[in-house]
């Protein structure tokens, strides 16, 4: 199945009812006040949030009210404002230094590619990469994904265990090394997860790694010894290597809507953000919530999970996203 497909599919219930609502309210009858309260209920019911909403309406009032407008305009007005929200912030993981894309199987396009070996020839360090966000929203899983993709792209890949929390977060983490064939770096049962970080970041220098994964535990982000221990991982590593952590990716579950916003501002405020990677867009995703999140956080979003196989880890594609949300 192509990931627009699974995204379609995993978008189904929202898009169901944002297609069902278009159908009842835009019946080619003029516009009533009526019609324009359902459709505002409709959007705050998919998890757009109040300012997306209120944009959605106003635009919709200035174009359109007391006129008629076809439910294939209705939409297409609908997708293309969700497309053009979600656009600017849609900057797929490593794009920004020339690493590859994640490419959907529908449009692969090798051309686009970095050799491997190329990549660090100017600076010659590790890219390293921190995946932080609360519990069991996807870290170890993504990471794995990450590790699977560019090692089998030929880069030298490392998985850091700095979940050192449960035994049972390294065991897992190490399936996804012997998945990916990549390195791995664990300390002992209860090592102080910065300690980990730190002999990983030394060990991908020594042994010339391309990237670097640091996979650390899930958090509660009210707790702030937790997030306190985060901001050490962080520390240390910058103390080995200037410029990393070079992405400081916070992982959301798809399904968690609204809360996300939550989890970001603690987040960004504790250890500062530079992207963000949607998780589980396969299971009843309410997605709607990513429209008021593009448009309220200059964060990017890297990527998004779309199942929990190896390959179901893709860019954001806003127009496939804003089709299948809406039901084009
Ligand atoms: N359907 C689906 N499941 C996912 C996706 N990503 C992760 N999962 C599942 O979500 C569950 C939790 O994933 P983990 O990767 O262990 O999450 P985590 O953030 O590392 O969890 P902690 O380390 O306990 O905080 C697992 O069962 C994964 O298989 C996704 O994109 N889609
Ligand atoms: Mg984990």
């Amino acid at each position: 199945m192509t990931w627009f497909n699974k995204l379609k599919l995993s978008l189904g219930k929202t898009s169901a009812a944002i297609s069902v609502g278009i159908s009842k309210i835009f019946t080619h009858a003029k516009l009533s006040e009526a019609d324009i309260a359902e459709f505002e209920d409709l959007l705050i019911s998919s998890d757009l949030g109040t300012n997306a909403t209120d944009n959605i309406i106003q635009e919709l009032e200035r174009r359109k009210f007391n006129k008629s407008m076809s439910e294939q305009d209705a939409r297409d007005f609908l997708s293309s404002y969700v497309a053009n929200a979600i656009r600017p912030m849609a900057k797929p993981l490593f794009s920004d230094i020339g690493w590859p894309l994640f490419i959907s199987s529908t449009s692969a396009n090798s051309d686009r590619l970095t050799a491997p070996g190329e990549v660090h020839a100017d600076t010659q360090v590790p890219r390293v990469l921190m995946m932080c966000g609360v519990n069991g929203n996807g870290k170890t899983t993504t990471s794995g994904k990450i590790a699977y993709r560019m090692n089998k792209l030929g880069y030298g890949v490392m998985l850091a265990a700095c979940d050192t929390f449960r035994a049972a977060a390294v065991e897992q983490l190490q399936v996804w090394v012997e998945r990916s064939g990549c390195g791995f770096v664990r300390g002992q049962d209860g090592a102080d997860a910065a300690s980990v970080a730190y002999n990983a970041v030394q060990r991908a220098v020594n042994e010339k790694i391309d990237l670097l994964i640091l996979d650390t535990a899930g958090r509660l982000h009210n707790k702030v010894n937790l997030m306190d221990e985060l901001k050490k991982i962080k520390r240390v590593v910058h103390g080995v290597l200037p410029d990393a952590p070079h992405d400081i990716i916070l992982v959301i579950d798809g399904t968690t809507g609204q809360n996300a916003y939550q989890q970001i501002e603690t987040f960004h405020q504790a250890i500062g953000l530079n992207g963000i990677i949607i998780t589980k867009l396969d299971s009843s995703a309410k997605g709607g919530f990513i429209v008021g999140m593009a448009q309220k956080y200059n964060i990017p979003i890297r990527a998004v999970g779309v199942g929990e196989d190896v390959d179901d880890l893709d860019a954001l594609d806003p127009d496939a996203f804003a089709q299948g949300l809406v039901g084009s």
